[in-house]
């Protein structure tokens, strides 16, 4: 049995909030050490056996196979039968930028094949969520079942599945139970990696039902086929809680599996099948084998980054079609999860906008953060490229290799810290000459019998090969360079309830105060007060997360406070003397 599957650890969290003993020390280890733990995390999704814990399912237990074959019919139905017809992808975060990602995918190759485009996504935040991080339209349950009401107008059948990784999101609670409620026109599906039980209880602001309750409400629809809850747990994350990194990789493998069992059965006549969806899980399994069967190489662009990023200088990741989009979420992930600061690390994608398709189509008038074509990347970067940045290019076979080498040569003119993660199936004509472009290359090579089981998934395959590299890439920089403290990310931002308590469990964990203490101190350090005033202390958690917004390292400040009695300005200035968390929140550790 895995270590974290026992009763008695840390049984107060679900598995998704909970530590992975497989990157205790994370924070100390090399970078090849550090690609071989997030191998062994990520092995974890595709356990075959929960190890007789009757508490979790596993993403091969039969009962979760089941339901994706009960699913994937319905996909087919809906495809077969495609007028007045929809099905909705959502989720908050990463979890919509999945579903982002696949319903625009399978959109395209529907039109590309003359069918009607039936897939539609949802993001909490809208299309800006995409690309930088809207947490606080998460927490509202109400504008969850908005949105979907109005994307669904005038339809008559609706599969709507809703992603929450840690069964926790209220937008998405919210729109499953909209759905509950007008189950004559809707099919819910709940995706996320907690067992029911786990789901979160907290008190929903204006709500009558937390996400638990409608989980349970789920499971009972489950037993006349009305509803579907597809929760097998993976295990928890290589840094405590950051679901984008298993739990946005497991929904992408879940979703693939549902919706390309149901084109097949819609169009090749290929019947779903319980072995048929195994097969198609094992597959992913190869991926996820294939890809780190170059830790070496991995570790070494993980080494490169972390470089560039202590000197200050900046990681760019040029990709082509939705390699570039992979890029681009990556990125964007890092200004939350480990506060880095916007230009750290940025992606960029060929056709920038017209690639994206989103709904709300081209965002690059909002701000910087919306600047995402190669062509910006030319004007607006490359003049002052220097050695210091590193750039990554992504590419497979399939791209346009003039157009990759023209920018390869621009970008070579500034520096020479050019690499690439590059995907070949057949191999490319002339490879010698593609590899000479680049300081070094991560080739990764695609067995024939992985394009012959599914050609279609061939390109899905090749980005969640691109996600597992990049989020080692990005989360191995940061732990690198010091932003890590064991394998909890400690300077947080508390921009939701989620992270709120995420935040106060953090407190706890590390200075074994009671939640009571640790709150007071977490409010003291978002209000920058010593004494709470009683109308602080009894606002409500959305008021303290939108004034945590704007406050920086709430939770450093707030535990060294608890760790040594000192006033909010002393926390501060100890904390000012470490430019590196770990070596703060280690020092501090030393103080009693
Ligand atoms: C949604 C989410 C995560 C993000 C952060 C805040 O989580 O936006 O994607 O990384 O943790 O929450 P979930 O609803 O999928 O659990």
């Amino acid at each position: 049995m895995q270590h974290w599957q026992h009763s008695s650890y840390e049984p107060y969290l679900p598995v998704t909030e909970k530590s992975n003993p497989i990157t205790r020390d994370i924070d100390k280890a090399s970078p090849k050490e550090i690609v071989e733990m997030l191998q062994k995390c990520d092995a974890e999704i595709f356990e075959r056996t929960s190890h007789g814990n009757p508490m979790y399912q596993t993403l091969n237990s039969s009962s979760v196979v089941q339901t994706i074959v009960d699913v994937s019919k319905r996909v087919e139905v809906i495809l077969k039968d495609p007028e007045d017809s929809l099905i909705v992808l959502s989720g908050c975060g990463t979890s919509g930028r999945v579903a982002f990602l696949l319903a625009t995918s399978l959109n395209r190759w529907l039109a590309s094949h003359h069918q009607k485009q039936i897939y539609s996504y949802i993001i909490a935040g809208g299309d800006k969520a995409l690309l930088t991080s809207q947490e606080t339209p998460e927490d509202d349950p109400l504008l969850g079942a908005l949105t979907l009401g109005k994307a669904c107008v005038g339809k008559k059948h609706v599969l709507f599945i809703g992603i929450s990784c840690g069964l926790s999101a209220p937008f998405v609670a919210g729109q499953l139970d909209f759905c509950l409620r007008n189950l004559e026109i809707f099919t819910p599906v709940l995706i996320g990696f907690n067992p029911v039980d786990m789901a979160r209880t907290e008190p929903i602001q204006n709500c009558s039902f937390h996400f638990k309750e409608v989980a349970e409400r789920m499971n009972e629809m489950q037993k006349q086929q009305k509803a579907y809850v597809l929760n097998p747990a993976v295990g928890p994350e290589a840094i405590s809680g950051s679901s984008r990194m298993k739990g946005g990789s497991a929904t992408k493998i879940i979703l693939e599996t549902i919706l390309l069992a149901g084109h097949e059965a819609a169009y090749s006549k290929k019947a779903v099948t319980f072995n048929g969806i195994l097969h198609s899980l094992n597959m992913f399994e190869k991926v996820h084998q294939i890809t780190y069967s170059q830790t070496k190489e991995l570790a070494a662009l993980v080494q490169k980054a972390a470089i560039s990023l202590r000197k200050k200088g900046h990681v760019y990741y040029l990709g082509w079609q939705t390699l570039g989009i992979i890029g681009i979420i990556d990125a964007s992930e890092c200004i939350p999860t480990f506060g880095a600061g916007f230009e750290d690390i940025r992606g960029f994608v060929s056709n920038g906008f017209s690639e994206m398709n989103n709904k709300e189509g081209d965002l690059s008038s909002l701000g910087p953060h919306f600047i995402i074509d190669h062509k910006d990347f030319v004007d607006t970067i490359l003049p002052n490229l220097s050695d210091n940045d590193t750039v990554i290019f992504l590419y497979s076979e399939n791209d346009d290799l003039n157009e990759v080498s023209v920018l390869a040569k621009n970008v070579r003119q500034r520096t020479s810290n050019l690499h690439a993660i590059a995907h070949e199936l057949k191999g490319l004509s002339d490879p010698e000459r593609m590899r000479s472009q680049f300081m070094t290359v991560l080739t990764i090579k695609w067995p024939s019998s992985l394009y012959k089981h599914s050609p279609v998934l061939m390109k899905q395959y090749w980005e969640l090969s691109t996600k597992w590299c990049l989020n080692a890439i990005s989360t191995g920089a940061h732990v690198l360079i010091g932003k890590v403290y064991m394998n909890y990310m400690i300077d947080l931002r508390v921009t939701n309830s989620k992270l709120y308590r995420r935040a106060i469990h953090i407190l706890q964990r590390f200075t074994g105060s009671t939640q009571a203490q640790c709150e007071t101190a977490l409010l003291r350090a978002i209000y920058d007060v010593e004494e709470l005033s009683d109308e602080m202390s009894s606002t409500d958690v959305t008021q303290h997360t939108l004034v945590a917004n704007k406050r920086g390292r709430v939770v450093p400040i707030a535990l060294v406070m608890l760790q040594s009695r000192r006033t909010i300005a002393e926390a501060k200035s100890y904390l000012d003397a470490y430019s590196v968390i770990r070596d703060a929140v280690a020092a501090c550790q030393r103080l009693l």
